[in-house]
């Protein structure tokens, strides 16, 4: 019998900003209405192709559409916060129709604030408040979920000889800060989210660092997002040039990662990592059963 995927099976808010307690693994399916991001820029910038692979993600599972109105891959040159509008003027409502969570993937507060009103459920900053402070007091005002990444310098310039002394210590002492700065701002502690941001200022040996250290994010008590999908370590450990035919190993990514605590990934290629999700998921349960079966 195929597996049928529906609305009614994709996590709620709740479940998302609990699925570190619970283990639930949540896919974020990537939505860019860009011409420039790096793997698909320009492939859904018409707003009837957008929503169309909205919908196809949907009906594959993923319980989160993030969209994103700015390519932030090295070297991109940053879009006005009235140009992102633009992008996601037509697409957002009717995402929102179509009854998708949506997030929406921007650093900058009118844009946030656009998104939230035209049916938006959750903001995805990868600048974590740092590029427009005002994006934390639209989170806390409108109490919604809030994911705060880890970025070292600015998109423009991040992979030029990115260094660390610790990147595990440095990274998670930042989403420490990242998260105490939200707090101030009014963001209550339960609706953040935090995100490593791998690829963003790192090298294959930082993002490796990182994926292989994935449980020391878990002491910071928030869900763990991470975002390996497509990107350039993946091509560099694989050898495999075509950004698009690099799902296999985000999928590694994405499940030596759920082993290690984090449960949100954001990915282009929804139905293979709800695939994967769905086995290594049946897997955790069928150990709990044991365990329990066994201190009877
Ligand atoms: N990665 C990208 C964009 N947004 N958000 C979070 N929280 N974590 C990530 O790792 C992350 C993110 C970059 O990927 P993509 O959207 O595919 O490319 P581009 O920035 O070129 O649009």
């Amino acid at each position: 019998m195929a597996p049928q995927y529906n609305a009614a099976m994709a996590a709620s808010l709740d479940e998302i900003l609990n699925s570190h307690r619970s283990g639930r693994g949540v896919v974020m399916g990537i939505l860019n209405v860009t011409p420039d991001s790096f793997s698909d820029g320009g492939r859904f910038i018409a707003p009837a192709v957008a929503i169309e692979q909205a919908r196809a993600m949907l009906a594959q599972g993923a319980d989160i559409i993030d969209v994103g109105a700015e390519s932030t891959r090295p070297g991109s040159d940053r879009v006005p916060a009235p140009q992102q509008i633009e992008r996601l003027r037509e697409v957002l409502p009717a995402l929102a129709a179509a009854g998708a969570v949506v997030s929406i993937d921007t650093t900058l507060a009118p844009v946030a604030e656009f998104a939230l009103g035209a049916g938006a459920k959750i903001i995805n900053d990868v600048a974590a408040g740092r590029d427009d402070p005002e994006i934390l007091a639209v989170a806390a005002g409108h109490r919604c979920p809030l994911v705060l990444m880890h970025m070292l310098g600015q998109p423009r310039t991040m992979q030029k000889n990115p260094a660390y002394t610790d990147v595990v210590a440095e990274v998670k002492a930042f989403l420490a800060e990242r998260l105490d700065a939200a707090v101030a701002a009014g963001v209550a502690i339960d609706r953040c989210i935090v995100d490593p941001g791998l690829g963003f200022g790192k090298t294959l040996e930082h993002n490796l660092t990182l994926l292989a250290h994935m449980d020391a994010f878990t002491s910071l008590g928030r869900p763990i997002l991470v975002g390996p999908s497509r990107k350039r370590f993946i091509g560099e450990l694989t050898g495999e040039p075509a950004a698009q035919a690099r799902v296999h190993g985000t999928i590694a990514a994405c499940l030596d990662s759920f082993a290690r605590g984090a449960t949100i990934f954001r990915v282009h290629d929804v139905g293979p990592l709800v695939q994967a999700l769905a086995v290594a998921s049946a897997i955790r349960r069928q150990l709990a059963m044991r365990s329990v079966e066994k201190h009877r």
